[in-house]
């Protein structure tokens, strides 16, 4: 994925008019969003098209599908048909959940991204024991996108090493969750901001402060 300014927008918020008001402010810095539940459960999965047809925004649908292969299937396949570019996965559930998110992606020429470890403090209680081996199990499947954390770098950076070099990783935790973008970007392909920039007073500025 080609992402303006390895910078990607988490947007967060509300509705669709918030949508809207953020975007048009930093439709200049950012050419790809991320939608998760928050959006998607506030107006449907039409906030999609009417985002991307408004702005021309590469869209990734964050649903971290996280459920049995048929059901992520079905997941997968409502996502793509709303006119999502990605869709993100967790790991932890195993290959034939993942293969199901994997098979629905190529058939839609899209992309899937695998979670492997995530960037809040909890995730060291369980997940991060796992992560290494979701990320190998990730490089056995041929998936060649992944998120990993932008909160700990010595942990972004085994996840690199494992996926290696080639592999296009995203990293949450930037700013409000303490990660340094200027520093994930030395590991990462691309960084995840949320709320440092749709809280900002000045979103636009912002970015650029996120990239200079
Ligand atoms: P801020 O903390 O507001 O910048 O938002 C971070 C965004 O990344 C939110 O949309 C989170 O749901 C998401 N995220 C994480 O924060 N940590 C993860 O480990 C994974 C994700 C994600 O999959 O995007």
């Amino acid at each position: 994925m080609n992402i303006k300014n390895n910078l990607i927008l988490a947007l967060d918020v509300g509705s669709e008019k918030e949508a809207i008001n953020i975007c048009e402010k930093v439709s200049d810095n950012i050419d790809t969003i991320k939608i998760g539940y928050p959006l998607a459960l506030a107006e449907g999965l039409e906030i999609i098209k009417k985002l991307k047809d408004k702005f021309d925004f590469k869209v990734i649908c964050d649903f971290k599908v996280a459920d049995i292969d048929a059901t992520n299937e079905k997941i997968c396949e409502e996502t793509f048909k709303a006119g999502a570019d990605a869709i993100i996965c967790h790991g932890f559930v195993g290959p034939d959940s993942v293969e199901a998110c994997l098979n629905v992606a190529k058939k839609y020429e899209k992309e899937l991204f695998l979670l492997t470890e995530m960037s809040h403090p909890g995730a060291k209680k369980f997940l991060q024991s796992s992560a290494e081996e979701i990320a190998k199990m990730g490089v056995e499947m041929g998936i060649t996108n992944y998120v990993a954390p932008a909160t700990r770098l010595d942990r972004l950076q085994v996840i690199r090493d494992i996926v290696g070099p080639d592999a296009y990783i995203i990293s949450p935790g930037v700013g409000k969750q303490g990660g340094d973008g200027k520093k994930t970007l030395e590991i990462s392909n691309a960084i995840i901001v949320g709320r440092s920039i749709y809280e900002a007073d000045n979103p636009k500025i912002a970015c650029e402060n996120l990239l200079n």
